[in-house]
């Protein structure tokens, strides 16, 4: 009798990375799938206080303010420890940098073995938490440089976008979402909460290069460049009929309607935030890592986002992040 072919009707996170992994270097060590094997693990645990959020004293501000000078809310604070104690047990993982940290955490004594730079914000989009609104975790990885001295935490930390070797986010919302990519498409898997695991949903996503929606704070328009006022003006004036118009205020959230639906999303310079408000290492460049790996484009208005040489920990740089030709468009209005 034939026997039955079993088709695995189950990928996890973990199975995916492991077989990308050896698909791609056949003699890993397995270290790299261990690292990201506690992004997922403490974006399981960050999910269930998330869900919880309404429902046990979590929800609310603290009376800390972070350096980004924002309010800390108590999520935000339990998703960056959750976040440091899964990293803590990787002996792999050097560096964290995390959005709500003042200074970087040195998790292992500088050496060949923690070789890897994990950065993150652990909790975007908190100021969402209390009229539950989606919120995400975004992560980046590095590795520490071979020609800057271990001493130099900032040399190894302050690397550009394209060194990235890793990125990703999860999106809690009405399921929980983690994207992920390291250099080989994008792929995306949905949290069964009945068997705990990230499953594989969809395998080398591709950005839609038509359609979708602009996404910006239109709030901002009078603080604008003037380019990107022309644009806003173009783009809603008809005679671009392919786009809605969409914005959460959550950038996990309205990228990750970006990636699957296509269209644009902006944050731009304005008076008030001269530089943008987003953050180039920990938002930004994650985002526009997934983002070229999914067919789309990512820059500041006037460079490529993955070319930026960073010159500090928290900086903040503009963002048009998108389909190629939607990115595109906005930039025939606006290139400063
Ligand atoms: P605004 C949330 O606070 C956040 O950092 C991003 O998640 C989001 O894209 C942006 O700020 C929203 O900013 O100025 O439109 O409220």
């Amino acid at each position: 009798m034939e026997r039955a072919t079993v088709r695995p009707m189950i990928k996890t996170v973990q199975q995916h990375i492991m077989e990308a992994q050896r698909k791609r270097f056949p003699g890993a060590s397995g270290e790299f799938s261990w690292l990201l094997s506690a992004v997922t693990l403490a974006t399981k645990i960050i999910s269930d206080h998330v869900r919880r959020a309404g429902l046990v004293d979590i929800l609310g501000a603290t009376s800390v303010t972070n350096i980004q000078g924002e309010t800390v809310q108590k999520l935000d604070i339990i998703a960056n420890e959750t976040i440091a104690g899964c990293l803590g047990y990787r002996s792999s993982v050097g560096i964290m940098v995390s959005e709500e940290d003042d200074e970087p955490r040195i998790l292992q004594e500088p050496g060949p073995a923690a070789k890897y730079i994990v950065l993150f914000d652990p909790l975007d989009g908190s100021s969402n938490i209390d009229v539950n609104v989606s919120i995400g975790t975004i992560f980046s990885i590095l590795q520490k440089r071979e020609d800057v001295d271990c001493s130099d935490v900032l040399g190894h930390i302050l690397q550009p976008g394209y060194e990235q070797i890793a990125a990703g986010y999860v999106i809690y919302s009405s399921s929980t979402v983690m994207a992920y990519t390291t250099g080989d498409g994008v792929h995306m898997f949905t949290l069964d909460p009945g068997i705990g695991a990230f499953r594989l949903t969809r395998e080398n996503l591709r950005m839609p290069e038509d359609g979708g929606y602009y996404s910006v704070n239109e709030a901002y328009y009078a603080q604008f460049p003037e380019g990107v006022q022309r644009y806003l003006q173009w783009v809603k004036s008809g005679e671009s009929d392919t786009l809605g118009m969409r914005y959460i205020g959550s950038l996990v959230a309205d990228f990750h309607r970006t990636l699957v639906k296509g269209g644009v999303f902006l944050y731009p310079p304005t008076t008030k935030a001269p530089k943008g408000k987003l953050r180039l290492l920990y938002e930004a460049n994650p985002l526009a890592f997934i983002a070229e790996q999914a067919g789309g484009a990512a820059t500041d208005g006037s460079q490529r986002v993955l070319d930026k040489k960073p010159t500090a920990l928290h900086e903040r740089t503009p963002l048009v992040i998108g389909s190629s030709k939607a990115v595109e468009q906005v930039l025939r209005f606006w290139s400063p």
